[in-house]
């Protein structure tokens, strides 16, 4: 059993942090000074009135409850997840575990339409309703993508979504399924995902009703954020952290249990293509903030992400 560890700050446990909320249907340079704010200061913020459809949504948290909720011979029929499909308290291949099980997807069509055979009773329908949550989020993705680029004044408004348009994108897409504490007869929160970075650009994440998401806001301080199904968190990856030249922060969080209730999230991370070249802009370096990472592919980092184990700290391989 991985029991949360708790703040060594002190024995005051810490209040819940309120992330900034940005309306995506505000004015837009607004909007944009928003985000980059947010992502400066935070590296994670909500959005609402995102687009995303609520059918949409809901749709996909209907699917991936039924995939959770049937017997364990049958889930193990996707699996194990090297590199996708199901997977059950295993992470990556290091040696790390958390109380968690989960779905993990490529995001391109072919790959979801292989994968929903062995997942669903009705692949198609399971394949048509993963391509339409994926589809809705990474035009979300993109959206923000653009305002940050507007955030930063980057010449090529694109720089960063064109990344996770490209048809050779390697982005991913996960549910989590983390059930009660209590389940485990545990009396206490347990670690269902070990804290981390999360690798690529950016994330979309969203979960039910049920809290258990936490964010690092200073040397080893854990911050509960609250759960709110109605809007999408976003966070920024280490990938992004590299293009912007060190402005915006890929923040470390992890995932602990709830004691009585599940939690499923459901969390898309979009990357760039295996061969593109990451590096910032020249508008993000100035002999006041020179190059702090030197350019590496996507291939190359993922390469480091898998062959370090989940808490490792991978961009520092890449400083200059
Ligand atoms: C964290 C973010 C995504 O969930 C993920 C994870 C991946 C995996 O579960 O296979 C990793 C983890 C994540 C980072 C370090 C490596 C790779 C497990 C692990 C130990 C799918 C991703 O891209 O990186």
């Amino acid at each position: 059993m991985v029991v949360a560890s708790p703040n060594p700050s002190g024995a005051e446990k810490p209040e819940a942090i309120e992330l900034p909320v940005i309306d995506l249907s505000a004015e837009r340079t607004e909007v944009a000074k928003l985000i980059t704010k947010a992502c400066e200061q935070y590296g994670f913020f909500k959005v609402i009135n995102h687009g995303v459809p609520e059918e949409t949504i809901a749709a996909m948290e209907e699917e991936g409850l039924h995939f959770f909720t049937k017997p364990d011979v049958e889930k193990q029929r996707a699996g194990p997840a090297l590199p996708f499909g199901y997977g059950r308290k295993n992470i990556g291949f290091k040696g790390d575990i958390g109380e968690v099980e989960y779905l993990l997807l490529h995001s391109n069509p072919l790959s979801i339409s292989q994968s929903s055979i062995s997942i669903s009773d009705d692949p198609q329908k399971f394949c048509s309703i993963v391509n339409g949550y994926v589809r809705a989020v990474r035009g979300l993705a993109c959206d923000i993508l653009d305002l940050m680029a507007e955030g930063l004044w980057v010449q090529d408004p694109s720089l960063f979504s064109k990344m996770i348009r490209d048809v050779e994108s390697d982005s991913v897409f996960r549910l989590n399924h983390y059930p009660p504490s209590s389940f485990h007869h545990c009396t206490t929160n347990a670690v269902g995902f070990g804290e981390h970075t999360d690798p690529q650009i950016l994330t979309i994440l969203r979960s039910n009703d049920v809290g258990g998401l936490q964010i690092c806001v200073a040397d080893a301080v854990w911050v509960p954020v609250p759960p709110d199904p109605t809007a999408f968190c976003v966070n920024v990856g280490d990938v992004l952290q590299a293009m912007t030249n060190g402005r915006f922060m890929s923040v470390r969080h992890r995932a602990v249990t709830n004691i009585n209730k599940p939690r499923m999230s459901m969390a898309y991370f979009g990357a760039p293509p295996p061969h593109a070249r990451v590096t910032a802009p020249p508008e993000l370096v100035t002999p006041h903030c020179p190059l702090l990472y030197r350019p590496f592919t996507w291939g190359e980092y993922k390469k480091a992400t898998y062959s370090l184990q989940l808490g490792d700290s991978r961009l520092q391989l890449f400083r200059k």
